[in-house]
């Protein structure tokens, strides 16, 4: 009998209904930048990010005094103490806090899987002591990639291609689905340069026409945060 467990990509929100309630573990990725900006807030002392899909959420949180990072479309939503910048999340002031955050489609994604029996956080931050505690868990796991708007984006796929990877390498896991194994290719094309395998892509030409050049950088350099946010009770706090 085949005892390995399953790795799959899922590639947008939108296609999360197809692959729901069949893996225990779903890691929610948003590399530019939500999932970064979570692993850089919690490698850098914040206590614990409550995700919130809608501005509306995030407005009642700020109304009740929480420190709120509100973004979308790549901007800082007017009235909110910050954005989406993993650079935001490095502040002395967050040091010990409860952050609320809530993104264009990080933590939409984040929304939409709360109900698996664990959900953790992704990014090419976190990617190295992410793959050896999801190796050693003897669970499916399904990688959801947050994309952009429910399509498909090159940086959030190559990331759980590169999950993928490393779980197949284990041989303790096993792909079934053409999603998983199209996932790994784009990342063994693009492991050894992202930053160039990225330039033409849509959210990285979004965020350089709005200057955050340094925040691609950031999180497009991996294996940076030994770091692995995990959703209890509706908040993100570390394992
Ligand atoms: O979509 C999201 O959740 C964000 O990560 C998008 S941005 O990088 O802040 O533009």
């Amino acid at each position: 009998m085949d005892t390995r467990k399953h790795i799959e990509v899922c590639f947008t929100p939108g296609e999360y209904d197809y692959y729901k309630d069949e893996y225990e573990i779903v890691v929610v990725i948003d590399v530019l930048r939500a999932t970064s900006a979570i692993c850089a807030a919690f490698a850098h002392g914040v206590k614990s990010i409550i995700p919130v899909a809608t501005i509306e959420e995030a407005s009642e949180y700020q109304a009740k005094g929480f420190l709120v990072g509100a973004e979308r479309k790549g901007q800082i939503v007017e009235g909110f103490d910050f954005g989406n910048s993993p650079y935001s999340y490095m502040k002395e002031e967050l040091k010990g806090q409860d952050v609320v955050l809530s993104t264009t489609n990080g933590t939409k994604a984040l929304d939409i899987a709360k109900d698996a029996e664990i959900v953790v956080v992704g990014s090419l931050l976190n990617l190295q002591c992410l793959s050896e505690w999801l190796e050693v868990q003897d669970k499916n796991v399904l990688c959801l990639c947050s994309g952009w708007q429910d399509k498909f984006n090159l940086e959030d796929t190559i990331c759980a291609g590169a999950i993928c990877e490393y779980l197949l390498g284990s041989g303790k896991f096993q792909s079934d689905e053409d999603s998983s194994i199209a996932a790994k290719y784009l990342y063994l094309s693009a492991k050894d340069n992202y930053f160039g395998y990225l330039k033409s892509s849509s959210h990285r030409r979004r965020l350089k026409n709005l200057n955050l050049n340094e925040d691609i950088k950031y999180c497009l350099t991996p294996n940076q945060h030994d770091v692995i946010p995990i959703l209890r009770n509706g908040k993100l706090v570390q394992i």
